[in-house]
Parts: structure tokens; C-alpha cells; sequence
């Protein structure tokens, strides 16, 4: 039975999990959560009533959670790309570094922009204030980090990687990566020469006006 994936190609989640299906070239049917297919809406509240996506149902079965779909993936759909390293010291690496791009760059960089789709001017100014300041640091932590490697963690491309480039990449329009930090703008340019994700931020580039904190005129 084909996968379905419950998703948006601009969401900065649902790139994460595009990323690791075109890794593999894993096939599925996308299920788009636009407003010309209020039926997937319905069916995305019936399967996770929180209503967050992506959501992708194997067999029937709901699998909810960026990186738990890119686990489930590794675990019953694998492919040549193993995006979590059988060794389990190297795949508590992985994870880490996933954790980190979700709750410290990924989370920084929406703040901002959950303010301004509110339309709430006041809110906005602060939370820029607070992403800049945010992100910063995690870009602080990365150069040092990322300096003398390929990948976020290590030389190869894992569940990691996935999580860093739609965070990274929506980061960079919401407080650009500086000259102090080049080692995060190569990584950044490496992510955005990677295949399966310069094909998701294609499929996305219809969508770009959706930015609501206005798309820079690059990437
Ligand atoms: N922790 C979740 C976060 C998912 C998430 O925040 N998705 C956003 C789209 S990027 C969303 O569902 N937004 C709609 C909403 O908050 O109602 C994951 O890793 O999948």
C-alpha cells in the first residue's frame, strides 16, 4: 500500500520529511493541505486531532512527528541513505543534532513568523528581537560545532541533515547567518546543493508569498 504524506510543500516540518523521502526515493502520495483540498484538512483532524502536520499513514496507521516519521521510515521503508546509523552511539548523535535544529533554530526561526501570520505588529518586533537573539547563539554553537565537518553529524547524511536545512534555510530569511559564522553558511549552501532538498525547496517556490515576514529575493 502506498504512503501518504499529509503535508505542505512550504512547510518548514514537512520539507524536513520530504527531504528523507526523496533521499531515498521512496514513493508516496502526497496529500496537500491547501485550501483547494479542504478534504485533506478533514482527514488530517481525524487522524491527529492536533492537527499539526506532517502526518504520513502507512497501511492505515497514522505516524505523526517529523522526526518519528523519519525513524518509522528508516525502520520499515529503508533505503541505500541510512538517515539513522545502525550504531547506536552514532544514532544518539544523530538525534541530538535533531533535537537541536527542531527545538533551537526550527523554534526560534517561527516565532517571528507565528506573530506576523497573527498580524499582531507589536508582537512581531519582539519576537524578531528574541529570534535574532536566539539565533545567535544556536548558530554560535553550530560554527563551532559544524567547523571541519561535512555533515551535522559527521560525514554522513542523516535524519540530522533533514532537520538542519528546512530550519536553516527559513532561519537565514528570518536573521541571516553573518560572516562570523562561515562554517554555518557553507553547511547552509551544501544543504541547498543536496538534491532531495534543492527539490523540495523548488516544489515550495510557487509558495514563497506565503513567507509572512516577506521571501528574500535569493535561494
Ligand atoms: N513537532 C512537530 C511540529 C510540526 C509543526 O509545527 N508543523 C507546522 C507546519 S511547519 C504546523 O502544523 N502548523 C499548523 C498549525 O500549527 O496549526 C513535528 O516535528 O512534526
Amino acid at each position: 500500500m502506498t504512503l501518504q504524506l499529509y503535508a505542505h510543500p512550504f512547510s518548514s516540518y514537512c520539507q524536513k520529511v520530504l527531504t528523507a523521502l526523496y533521499e531515498n526515493n521512496t514513493p508516496f502520495d502526497l496529500k496537500i493541505l491547501d485550501q483547494q483540498a479542504p478534504e485533506n484538512f478533514a482527514e488530517l483532524a481525524n487522524l491527529w486531532p492536533i492537527k499539526k502536520f506532517p502526518v504520513l499513514v502507512d497501511g492505515g496507521r497514522a505516524v505523526i512527528e517529523s522526526s518519528i516519521i523519519i525513524e518509522h521510515l528508516a525502520l520499515y521503508h529503508p533505503g541505500p541513505i541510512g538517515l539513522i546509523p545502525s550504531d547506536p552511539k552514532q544514532a544518539l548523535a544523530v538525534r541530538f543534532m535533531d533535537r537541536f535544529f527542531d527545538s533551537y533554530v526550527m523554534t526560534a526561526m517561527q516565532k517571528p513568523v507565528f506573530a506576523a501570520l497573527r498580524s499582531d505588529a507589536s508582537r512581531k518586533e519582539e519576537a524578531v528581537a528574541e529570534a535574532c537573539q536566539a539565533l545567535d547563539i544556536a548558530y554560535a554553537w553550530l560554527e563551532k560545532k559544524l567547523t571541519g565537518q561535512t555533515w551535522a553529524a559527521g560525514e554522513h547524511f542523516t535524519m540530522a541533515d533533514c532537520a538542519a536545512a528546512p530550519s536553516l534555510f527559513y532561519a537565514d530569511w528570518v536573521h541571516q547567518i553573518g560572516p562570523d559564522f562561515p562554517s554555518v553558511q557553507t553547511y547552509r549552501s551544501r544543504l541547498l546543493a543536496r538534491p532531495s532538498f534543492a527539490r523540495a525547496v523548488d516544489e515550495a517556490r510557487p509558495y514563497r508569498s506565503y513567507f509572512p515576514l516577506g521571501a528574500p529575493d535569493r535561494d
